[in-house]
């Protein structure tokens, strides 16, 4: 049977989104949340993991999905000093599973993570919202320490020199380079997780394409193809973020969630619309009709073929005047996760018939 967990991410104690509002969002199952005050790559201590567990279970929520447990750069790189960070992300591992986590979110993209050109773009409507414009990603180089130019989003940890230092050392990197990397990690990883029985999910890269000639390579149908298969267990899944697949329009996002899901690959997904233009994209309001994807459509193929795993929405517009980390309010989030609720009756009452 298909079954949908509903979950949230939540930042931590310093969240303005409280627990105790998150709650109140009907059907709110899991909440998803990480240890933020340790450095990539070392090892979360247990009192902390517990604590966060304790937090969301006062609230009468689930402490189930970690998003995420980051990827050192050495172990993306392959340098000789991955062997002490992919200890420590072992034990990661077996520390939150033993505080009764069962997926883990996590991805493999090169030192910038998620990529925006601007977060508060105004809407039509007076909202703000993430946007994409290709043009001005062109007018950024990450190897010019003179110029200022930063997109919103990099990791405010490095300095310039230093992201000049990471990024020149990527560019000696090939695809194939990176693939072996990742399948180097998985090899060690995925029989720890098996033990503890935690689902792994990668999150695709956002967006799916190579930005300032780094490789990228969890893009397409035919990488996530190879990457299931570069360890073939169900312990090696993925997190199906709509946003960051469907902003390239060769994703058929309906027909990879029906694919993966059918496979038993898919145990967290992101629901997120975004809308194509010409010059890239804006991240739009959940509703199918506000942006480019097919929301009901990604639904129902999920709940076609039998997924059974955790769902948040994911980012939100600002709305009503709300501040705070862009993506994350509560707002509009809230309307999102009301929204996947009405779908998610839609298809299984359609479907029970
Ligand atoms: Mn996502």
């Amino acid at each position: 049977m298909s079954k949908m967990r509903l979950s949230f991410r939540w930042y931590g104690e310093d969240d303005k989104v409280k627990l105790e509002y998150i709650r109140q969002i009907p059907n709110m199952h899991s909440i998803v949340t990480a240890v933020y005050n340790v450095p990539v790559g070392e090892v979360w201590p247990e009192e902390t993991i517990f604590s966060l567990k304790e937090q969301v279970e006062k609230n009468g929520l689930h402490f189930e999905v970690i998003e995420s447990i980051p990827v050192h750069e050495d172990i993306k790189l392959g340098k000789p000093t991955r062997e002490k960070y992919i200890e420590n992300y072992q034990e990661n591992i077996r520390r939150v599973a033993r505080a009764g986590v069962k997926c883990i979110c996590y991805n493999f993209m090169p030192v910038f993570d998620w990529t925006r050109t601007q977060l508060d773009h105004r809407l039509e409507d007076g909202s703000t919202t993430l946007v994409y414009y290709q043009d001005q990603v062109d007018q950024v180089n990450p190897l010019e320490t003179e110029n200022d130019l930063t997109l919103p989003g990099w990791d405010s940890s490095y300095s310039r020199q230093e992201l000049k230092d990471i990024v020149a050392e990527y560019h000696k990197l090939t695809e194939e380079d990176l693939w072996n990397n990742l399948q180097y990690f998985l090899e060690k990883i995925i029989p720890v997780a098996i033990e503890c029985d935690v689902k792994m999910a990668i999150h695709e890269d956002d967006p799916c394409w190579s930005i300032f000639g780094l490789p990228r390579i969890i893009t397409c149908e035919a990488n996530l193809d190879r990457f299931l298969k570069l360890v073939d267990d169900p312990h090696n899944g993925i997190t199906f973020c709509t946003g960051s697949l469907g902003c390239s329009a060769s994703n058929d996002v309906v027909a990879l969630a029906a694919k993966y899901a059918a496979q038993g690959r898919i145990h967290f997904v992101h629901m997120r619309n975004v809308k194509l233009v010409e010059n890239g994209f804006e991240e739009s309001a959940h509703l199918s009709s506000c942006g480019t994807l097919d929301m009901y459509g990604v639904m129902k193929a999920l709940y076609d073929n039998g997924f059974d795993g955790y769902i948040r929405p994911d980012h939100g517009r600002m709305i009503w005047g709300e501040t705070g980390r862009p993506g994350y309010g509560l707002y509009d989030r809230a309307l999102g996760a009301a929204y996947l609720n009405g779908l998610w009756e839609a298809v299984e009452k359609g479907g029970a018939k």
